[in-house]
């Protein structure tokens, strides 16, 4: 075969746009996973390319201003006060603490900086401090994104009004799957919450954890219901389960990458606007996985060596691992168009 020949279906099938505005079925995102692994990747970098023409990568810090102690028995979270885990409880840092951080993040070239809490809900006390922090690191000319729990409309306006850019609230996994990992709030109550910050015109990161044992027609359904939300998030986390000694998922068998690698494709090809990111479980992945991740559409990491409470990779390691798979960061984009 010549090399013309060999080429003329690929330009045919580049030319295929992303799909904007659908309403995805769960056999449309079914027929996805099941493509051949070659033929998914392709498409997801399809839709990666024609949205993303410049390719990078953009960078999230992620800091724990309140750790552990959570009245929540999300089976995952070694915050969670019912289990017997390493995570020592803390108190709300304080503002000045959380803006060293953020100072640091800047100087390492993060884009964004992401304030976790392990609330069910905050107080409005809490908000009060939270609104605060969110001040100050904007006055640094960082995006800033906080994940405090549940919001009542009046508290998700005050965060708003502060600056904040992004709420991040998970979905987690499907709606079948969700009780068999979480009892102490709904399904329907993280679709509340996302609602309420939806409607003070925040931006939306919501995503979920794979490699609970949810099966493959469930992992369907959760990146469906992400799809369908109307708009689909800026923002989706897509976190591999990191099995922590003490939580009741300390044992799950672990999920097979390239399932993992399929997952990242298809939240691209389904949200092709969304910055899809490689969330917890990172550092176990590997540079091979995460390099096909990076083929798969991801285009956002959490970069530093810490998320809350479990490790990631050293910012030199990711330094050296984008360098080497040619990756720009979204602010070294920045710089040069401004120069
Ligand atoms: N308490 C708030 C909440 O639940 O929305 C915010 C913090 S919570 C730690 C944020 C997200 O971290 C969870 O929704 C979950 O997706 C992720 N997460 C927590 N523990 C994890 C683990 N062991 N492995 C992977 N992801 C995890
Ligand atoms: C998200 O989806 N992943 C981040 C962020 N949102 C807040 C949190 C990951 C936490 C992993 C477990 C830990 O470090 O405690
Ligand atoms: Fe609490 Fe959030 Fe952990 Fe659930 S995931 S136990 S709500 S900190």
């Amino acid at each position: 075969m010549s090399a013309h020949q060999f080429t003329a279906p690929l330009i045919q099938a580049k030319s295929r746009p992303p799909v904007v505005g659908a309403t995805w079925t769960l056999e449309a995102v079914t027929a996805l996973y099941n493509l051949p692994f070659n033929e998914i990747m392709f498409r997801a970098q399809e839709t990666h390319r024609q949205v993303f023409p410049e390719g990078d990568v953009e960078l999230a810090t992620l800091l724990s201003i309140k750790t552990g102690g959570c009245p929540e028995d999300c089976s995952y979270c070694p915050q969670a006060a019912r289990y017997h885990t390493d995570v020592k409880a803390s108190k709300l840092l304080d503002l000045e603490e959380v803006l060293e951080a953020a100072k640091a993040a800047k100087a390492a070239g993060s884009n964004r900086f992401c304030m976790g809490a392990a609330w069910r809900e905050p107080k409005d006390r809490d908000v009060e401090k939270v609104v605060a922090m969110i001040k100050g690191v904007k006055a640094l000319g960082l995006e800033t994104c906080a994940t405090l729990g549940m919001l009542e409309p009046s508290q998700a306006k005050s965060l708003k009004d502060a600056g904040l850019d992004f709420y991040n609230h998970n979905l987690d996994t499907s709606e079948d799957f969700y009780p068999t990992v979480i009892q102490t709030r709904s399904y329907q109550d993280r679709l509340d919450t996302l609602q309420t910050v939806r409607n003070v015109g925040l931006s939306v990161c919501c995503g979920g954890i794979v490699g609970m044992g949810e099966s493959r027609e469930q992992r369907v359904a959760f990146i469906a219901r992400l799809a369908n939300l109307d708009p689909y998030p800026e923002s989706v986390p897509i976190n591999h389960l990191v099995p922590v000694a003490g939580t009741p998922l300390e044992a799950q068998a672990k999920l097979d990458p390239l399932e993992f690698v399929r997952t990242i494709a298809v939240a691209r090809i389904t949200m092709p606007k969304a910055r899809v990111r490689l969330s917890a479980g990172r550092q176990e992945l590997g540079k091979a996985i995460q390099a096909m991740c990076f083929q798969a559409g991801a285009n956002s990491i959490f970069y530093g060596d810490q998320l809350l409470t479990t490790g990631n990779p050293e910012a030199e390691a990711d330094r050296q691992l984008l360098a080497q798979l040619g990756l720009k960061t979204k602010e070294s984009c920045k710089a040069e168009v401004q120069v």
